[in-house]
């Protein structure tokens, strides 16, 4: 049974950046009832309304992973850590966006699939066989009758974009080696209830997986874990190693049951857990905006830093807008000069000439802190100050 404990409000799709601002309406199908639910059987979190796949992922889809450096490192130790481990002749990356992953590996050994044609068409152009469509059964099929098995799938970030995680395992099962690993990676939801990161949720996001969850998941498709690491990515991701149960090949090691332990211990399979992580969300949003408030009735500049999804989620269920935060400054080409998601907040290019000592810097991709940071440098010791709301709003 799915148990409803969250309410974000009404949210426009995360990832359309319009070209001019546009009031949008409910009416419309432009606003979408973002709520969030607890699966008490599975202990899975998914939200109750969902948007069908066609709708948020198109061919211009504009996040790019290559835009962090924090990402282009990881990918390229993890491209390390599988060839020494598991030496793939046939590797599949599902949902490969812009090829930061698959950069990393030997073009002949490489299948990928990636449903926005925009970013398909980087890889394709760099000599990847790509797929430019959804992961599901009939593709599986195409991929397994023209290369066999596959020895390695690897997927970051999509499985939990995907709404039908039935056919998204029946498909992996398919084309999956006998003796083959699925490694996936995700944001962890433990890490996203202990630093109240309620922006992890939008309309993409379909799941927030735990290690419980997934463990109860892949049961029916008679997978097991065997392996699982915790990174810092994208604000704490569980990367979790898979394999079928009959492979006694590979032996399950003691961090499966380690996470499974921390998440009971923390309270994941009990459901007055996720109805206090609601009242964090309120009290979050609450202080955050006291803060912005203050700032701005003292005459501040605020200047948001990253135009994520996530930032799409807080600025509509805060209701921030431009009387609030000025602009917002972004690398990512295809979202300049475009505002963001629901709200008349224009996104300008990144340039260090517009981060002065009394501007204050809200913090939309909290997650690379550590990459923006260092990066800022020369605005920090000049006294320039930064705005987050995780794990707790204040100014830094
Ligand atoms: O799951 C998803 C994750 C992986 O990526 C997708 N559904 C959508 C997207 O979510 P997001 O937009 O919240 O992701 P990021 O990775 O937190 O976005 C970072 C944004 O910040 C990008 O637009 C690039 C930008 N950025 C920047 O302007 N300067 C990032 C860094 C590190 C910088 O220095």
């Amino acid at each position: 049974m799915n148990k409803k404990f969250l309410d974000l409000g009404y949210q426009p799709l995360a990832n359309r950046y319009l070209k001019s601002y546009k009031k949008l309406s409910v009416k419309k199908n432009e606003l979408y009832k973002l709520t969030v639910g607890f699966n008490t059987k599975t202990k899975l979190v998914s939200l109750i309304k969902r948007i069908p796949d066609k709708k948020m992922f198109d061919s211009s889809y504009p996040y790019k992973s290559s835009m962090s450096k924090t990402m282009v490192n990881s990918f390229k130790k993890l491209s390390i850590k599988i060839k020494k481990k598991f030496n793939p002749k046939r590797f599949l990356e599902i949902g490969s966006n812009d090829g930061a992953l698959i950069k990393n590996f030997d073009k002949n050994k490489v299948v990928s699939v990636e449903p926005c044609s925009n970013l398909a068409k980087i890889t394709k152009k760099k000599g990847y066989q790509t797929y430019d469509n959804y992961w599901n059964l009939s593709l599986a099929k195409k991929i397994k009758k023209k290369f066999n098995s596959v020895d390695v799938i690897y997927s970051a970030n999509t499985l939990t974009h995907i709404n039908d995680l039935d056919d998204v395992f029946k498909s992996i099962n398919h084309v999956l080696a006998k003796n083959g690993v699925l490694i996936i990676e995700d944001p962890s939801f433990l890490e996203c209830i202990k630093k109240t990161s309620y922006d992890q949720f939008y309309n993409e996001h379909i799941y927030v997986f735990s290690a419980l969850a997934v463990k109860n998941i892949i049961k029916k498709y008679k997978l097991e874990l065997f392996n699982i690491e915790t990174l810092n990515t994208h604000g704490g991701s569980l990367r979790y190693y898979i394999k079928r149960t009959k492979n006694t090949i590979i032996r399950v090691n003691s961090s499966v049951n380690r996470q499974l332990s921390k998440e009971i211990k923390f309270g994941l399979n009990n459901f007055a857990t996720y109805k206090q992580f609601s009242k964090q969300v309120l009290l979050s949003k609450e202080k955050l905006l006291n803060i912005l408030k203050k700032i701005k009735d003292n005459n501040n500049k605020i200047i948001g830093y990253g135009a994520t999804a996530k930032a799409s989620t807080v600025l509509n269920y805060c209701n921030i807008d431009s009387d609030i935060i000025d602009y917002f400054v972004d690398t990512t080409p295809d979202k300049i000069n475009r505002y963001m998601p629901g709200k008349n907040i224009k996104i300008l290019p990144y340039n260090k000439k517009l981060m002065n000592k009394d501007t204050f810097i809200f913090l939309g991709a909290w997650n690379f802190k550590k990459e923006i940071f260092k990066k800022e440098r020369a605005f920090i010791r000049k006294g320039g100050k930064f705005i987050t709301h995780i794990p707790k709003p204040k100014i830094i």
